[in-house]
């Protein structure tokens, strides 16, 4: 039996280096190199094209090479018998948090303005006290994010569906604790999963509940943010501005309004990129362990999508 390596949009040299580095003598198949499908079991994939698994009878495990499983969930040709992992991986977790915290600090110091105004103009500027930061999704990156803002003298507070507890977080959850949690955050930081429930949760309504100048940074997914709600309030100024690292499409298109919006920075889906040489063993891993018939690490509830 063999894998299958399925990235289209992504160079697959590199993960194919840093798996036969790590196994020599794997039988690895790089899609859409000719193969047998019968003869796959286990696949590494990012962005596969739709539909394309029920092609492969054999196929046991399916395994996400990154954080997120949404591209594989939103495959209704996904087969019922086929278990779904996801990357959980101190690297990216790191990655993530360091990022943010630039974002954070980026719009409490005014860095870009400065840079871009090419004129001696002073701002007042935001410190650490002055800013709360409020983090949506309390999973693997929420937290290490929480625990970096939290070591930094930050106030943080977290939300998620289901209550969690982090020591020094002031945690919310559910419908009811998503208003409490709006009104106590000055930074919004979105690193929620994408599912039906969280589609379009950056909206309107939910903007309204923040106090008047927060500030939004999405690092989750673009489908998260209703796109038109977020401009209308920045030019309100209810908003002061957002950091947008995700899209609805990717690359952001030449002709989008956020490119040009002088409260809005794009990056382009550069947060915390998937390390192969820090993951393939955690994917390798699996891979034995599915051999081996053994419980899967990092395995995906297909009931709650992540
Ligand atoms: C991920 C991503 O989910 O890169 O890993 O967005």
């Amino acid at each position: 039996m063999s894998i299958l390596l399925i990235s289209p949009q992504r160079d697959p040299r590199v993960w194919v280096e840093s798996l036969k580095r790590f196994d020599p003598d794997l039988d690895l198949v790089v899609y859409p190199e000719e193969h047998d499908p019968e003869e796959i079991d286990y696949a590494i994939t990012w962005n596969h094209p739709p539909g394309i698994f029920k092609y492969y009878p054999n196929l046991k495990v399916i395994a996400s090479m990154g954080a997120g499983v949404d591209h594989i969930m939103k495959d209704p040709g996904i087969p019922d018998n086929v278990k779904i992992t996801r990357v959980v991986d101190e690297q990216l977790s790191e990655d993530m948090s360091t990022f943010i915290m630039a974002l954070v600090l980026e719009h409490m110091r005014n860095i870009s303005f400065h840079h871009c105004s090419k004129s001696w103009e002073p701002r007042t500027y935001l410190r650490t006290g002055d800013v709360k930061i409020g983090i949506m999704g309390l999973g693997v990156l929420g937290k290490a994010a929480a625990d970096l803002f939290l070591k930094s003298g930050f106030e943080v507070s977290g939300w998620s569906a289901n209550s969690k507890k982090i020591k020094g977080v002031h945690t919310y959850s559910g419908e009811k604790g998503l208003e409490m949690f709006l009104a106590n955050t000055s930074v919004l930081v979105c690193l929620l999963p994408l599912t039906p429930q969280t589609e379009n949760i950056l909206n309107r309504e939910l903007f309204e509940k923040l106090p008047r100048n927060a500030y939004l940074i999405n690092v989750a997914r673009g489908q998260h943010l209703v796109e038109q709600d977020l401009l209308e309030m920045v030019d309100n100024g209810h908003l002061s501005g957002a950091s947008l690292d995700v899209f609805r499409t990717e690359p952001l298109p030449e002709e989008h309004p956020f490119w040009t919006h002088p409260k809005v920075s794009i990056t382009p889906h550069i947060a915390s990129v998937t390390h192969p040489g820090s993951v393939v063993p955690q994917l390798m891993e699996n891979y034995y362990r599915m051999k081996q018939k053994k419980k899967l690490k990092n395995l995906v509830s297909l009931k709650k999508g992540y």
